[in-house]
């Protein structure tokens, strides 16, 4: 009994203490840890990134944007024979650049500003920049160090030397072959492929050219053939062949599957421009495609960006009767607007002559061009400065307008799934005469935006000065020369909550 009075003594007792104890928890817990809990989760809630608007670019694609603008290099026997598309029956012997000088391109390439460098190994004559095993039909057979040189060798190594990414363009159009249009020559074809992948990897993009024109020597038959572009090739075996030695490549043709072609080669890639296209009924050579190609689908089930290609002169080989007529800074800086400015990447050829250099002329407008593009995009009045939005995602400033002017590619403003347009309105520190602005979209999440407007801040009025559509990787818009404090931009319409990474103003 008198255990059972102690214990029951003892248990209320800690009974009073427990609940006194809770008392004051509970008190604690009302008065401090609760409203600190609260507003500690307000502060650290974190709000998920929108999801990701499909399709979307592979990490390959993705780097391949960044490369925005490098140098196609058109060379071989019609380099010296003043001729566009090589008939295929060439002296292999007429090949022979007096001064060769690889890192003269490289450089010249290099210091335009330009990331890569994608050679023609073989063009549709079929001769080959290197000394194949698989033909004779090659640098081997030329007066070039004695046959002893290999062009392709010495582009890569420079590549390498100078930090450009190097790729390679090899015609599966070959008027040089007698068995071209058979199985065997496809054979033919992907044993190159294989030699150079082997041998001077890695290759940054592999440019696949649609042209199958027809006629050509083929070992001496002399005749017209024709062969099913969109079977012949069977092209999704051969780049399974190459994939499997460098994974690293994107494939260029008119149909992707990583880079499509623009649609045309005089410079410029559609004022709208979708990354997105349906691939399905596309093949290299088709009919009538070029205007599809130009912009994209907007509804386009895989990501298959648009590449640029353009000469610096009106040929793609060199021509002295060309001398004066290449491009002038002005007209190259037109081309990077309406290529890179787009959403585009800039493949601009560059071909040397028949010293084996890069032309004086060529040098120098390229020189200008770059001299031009640095004053323009000299220094950006947006840089950290203040932008004020409609909305923001969540109201989380890790989804806040300064994301857009940080100068961090990987921090963005967005909106609420549900909101499909939004204002980002950009405060620059004193009045400026604003000429170009740069957007750029979080193309990692998709390509977004359908339609926008630029309005300036003028009279204690907002003034609309420019309408476009896609803005997509980059977009760089021209304006007519304006002095403003505030810019805005827009978002008419998005397929999904629009994101931007970047915005600059020159
Ligand atoms: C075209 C070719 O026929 C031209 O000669 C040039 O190589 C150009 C880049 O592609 O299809």
């Amino acid at each position: 009994m008198a255990n059972f009075i102690k214990y029951h003594k003892l248990t209320s007792i800690n009974a009073w203490i427990k609940g006194a104890l809770m008392n004051k928890l509970s008190i604690f817990t009302i008065i401090i840890v609760f409203p600190g809990y609260l507003m500690f989760s307000c502060i650290s809630k974190t709000i998920p990134p929108p999801s990701a608007s499909l399709p979307v670019p592979t990490e390959k694609q993705l780097a391949w944007h960044e490369l925005e603008m490098y140098a196609f290099v058109h060379f071989t026997t019609n380099t010296f024979t003043d001729k566009e598309w090589g008939y295929g029956n060439e002296n292999p012997e007429v090949f022979n650049p007096t001064q060769l000088n690889v890192d003269q391109w490289v450089k010249t390439i290099k210091d335009a500003g330009m990331k890569a460098l994608i050679l023609t190994c073989k063009h549709h004559d079929g001769f080959c920049l290197w000394p194949s095993a698989y033909t004779k039909h090659s640098v081997k057979s030329s007066r070039w160090k004695n046959g002893q040189g290999d062009v392709v060798k010495d582009v890569a190594d420079a590549c390498r030397k100078h930090g450009l990414k190097f790729g390679i363009y090899l015609s599966p159009w070959d008027r040089n072959r007698a068995d071209y249009g058979t199985a065997a020559y496809v054979e033919y074809y992907r044993n190159q492929l294989r030699e150079i992948f082997t041998n001077y990897g890695p290759i940054f993009e592999m440019w696949f050219d649609g042209a199958n024109g027809g006629d050509g020597y083929y070992g001496g038959s002399n005749e017209k053939r024709k062969i099913d572009g969109s079977k012949y090739y069977d092209w999704p075996g051969t780049i399974k062949i190459i994939r499997d030695l460098d994974s690293s490549v994107v494939f260029f043709s008119d149909a992707g599957p990583d880079i499509r072609w623009c649609g045309n080669e005089k410079g410029y890639i559609g004022d709208t421009n979708w990354c997105t296209i349906n691939t399905d009924t596309i093949y290299a050579g088709k009919p009538d495609i070029n205007n599809l190609l130009n912009t994209g689908e907007e509804n386009g089930k895989s990501w298959v960006p648009a590449e640029v290609d353009v000469s610096i002169r009106p040929g793609w080989f060199y021509h002295q009767n060309q001398d004066t007529m290449v491009k002038t800074a002005e007209e190259l800086f037109h081309i990077y607007l309406s290529s890179v400015g787009r959403g585009a990447n800039l493949l601009l050829n560059i071909p040397p002559d028949q010293r084996g250099l890069i032309h004086e002329n060529d040098v120098k407008a390229l020189k200008e061009f770059k001299k031009l593009k640095d004053s323009i995009f000299n220094k950006n009045m947006a840089f950290n400065s203040k932008v004020v939005t409609d909305s923001y995602r969540g109201n989380s400033k890790e989804y806040a307008g300064s994301n857009v002017t940080d100068g961090k590619k990987n921090t963005y403003w967005t909106t609420d799934d549900e909101i499909k347009k939004g204002q980002l309105d950009i405060y620059l520190k004193n009045k400026e005469t604003i000429k170009y602005i740069i957007i750029q979209e979080y193309i990692k999440l998709g390509q977004r935006i359908k339609s926008f407007t630029i309005s300036v801040w003028i009279d204690n009025n907002w003034m609309e000065i420019q309408k476009s559509t896609t803005i997509g990787y980059k977009r760089i818009l021209k304006l007519n020369p304006v002095k403003t404090n505030r810019i805005r931009i827009n978002i008419v319409d998005s397929k999904a909550c629009p994101i931007i990474s970047n915005v600059e103003i020159y």
